[in-house]
């Protein structure tokens, strides 16, 4: 398959235009957030919705996050990502498999349904993750598109997939949100540096490798900033799969979880990475996924 967005090839950094659409819907008028917030999010490359679950809901996903972070489940060894100093779980990969509360989050109509309208497609979750950044001791996320590393690591072909960043805690400006480039999305930086064999190790705890060079990273902020959300528990942070972000240490004693979830099109499903390494664990980028979400339950009801 033709490789539109080469990265970690070239000895320099490159700037490619974006070859895909950010918003897919054939009629935005149906946008279930109305028409001004996807024309913002194409704008942008993100889009703050407050106040999306209540607070019951919320109370439920803390007390689901708090389990899952215990030790009192049984999950998979590998979906555990701890941070290399304190040894503090950092992530739990794929909960919406190994959470029942968390897969009805990730099947959550005001999550799927806006998922479906930007990528115009039927959809499947490509990734889930609890992130924990702890109080005191969280460390950063460095600056990366996450299409970037999705694209060369795990195969997937265009840009045509989502994030939504639900917060389980009150956001604190100090606390290590997560920031963006406004705009960013609309250029995909290629990297340098030839990936590592088995990466992800590394990567999920500090990324070095599909990380944007400071000169391109400095251009990007040169041009449009950085804007750190930092909104109530119950509310949800889309960005598009190639905005620019990345996320300061937590020093404070304010902890805060977020439950992660991308959706990928369906037509967009992974294909060999364009790396040319093997394929990353099922855990981090599912690619056993034999109908798209929901599809089952919308046969059976119609
Ligand atoms: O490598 C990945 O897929 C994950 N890494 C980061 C830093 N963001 C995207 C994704 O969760
Ligand atoms: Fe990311």
């Amino acid at each position: 398959m033709q490789d539109f967005y080469p990265s970690r090839i070239a000895p320099k950094p490159e700037w490619i235009a974006r070859k895909d659409p950010v918003i897919h819907a054939a009629d935005r008028s149906a946008s279930p957030v109305g028409v001004e917030a996807i024309d913002a999010f194409e704008r942008d490359g993100f889009l703050v919705l407050e106040d999306v679950l209540s607070g019951e809901e919320v109370s439920a996903l803390r007390r689901e996050a708090d389990a899952l972070r215990s030790g009192r489940r049984e999950l998979d060894p590998k979906s555990l990502i701890t941070e290399r100093s304190s040894g503090d779980i950092r992530s739990v990969f794929a909960i919406h498999q190994q959470s029942e509360v968390l897969h009805r989050l990730a099947t959550d109509d005001r999550l799927t349904g806006l998922a479906r309208h930007i990528l115009g497609d039927e959809i499947y979750v490509h990734q889930s993750r609890l992130n924990y950044k702890p109080a005191f001791r969280g460390k950063e996320f460095y600056w990366h598109s996450d299409f970037e590393t999705w694209h060369v690591e795990d195969g997937m072909p265009r840009m045509r997939a989502v994030s939504m960043s639900v917060m389980l805690d009150d956001n604190h400006a100090q606390a290590g949100p997560t920031m963006f480039v406004p705009g960013s999305h609309r250029s995909f930086i290629a990297c340098v540096g030839e990936t590592p064999e088995n990466h992800y190790l590394t990567s999920l705890k500090k990324q070095e490798y599909g990380v944007p060079d400071e000169d391109s990273l400095d251009r990007l902020v040169r041009e449009t900033g950085i804007v750190a959300p930092a909104p109530r528990a119950g509310s949800v942070v889309i960005f598009d799969c190639n905005t620019m972000h990345g996320s300061n240490g937590n020093i404070t004693p304010y902890a805060r979880a977020n439950a992660f979830f991308v959706f990928n099109a369906w037509s967009n499903r992974l294909v060999d990475p364009f790396g040319g390494r093997d394929p990353r664990p099922e855990f981090i980028a599912h690619r056993r996924v034999d109908a798209p979400l929901g599809s089952r339950d919308r046969r059976k009801a119609a």
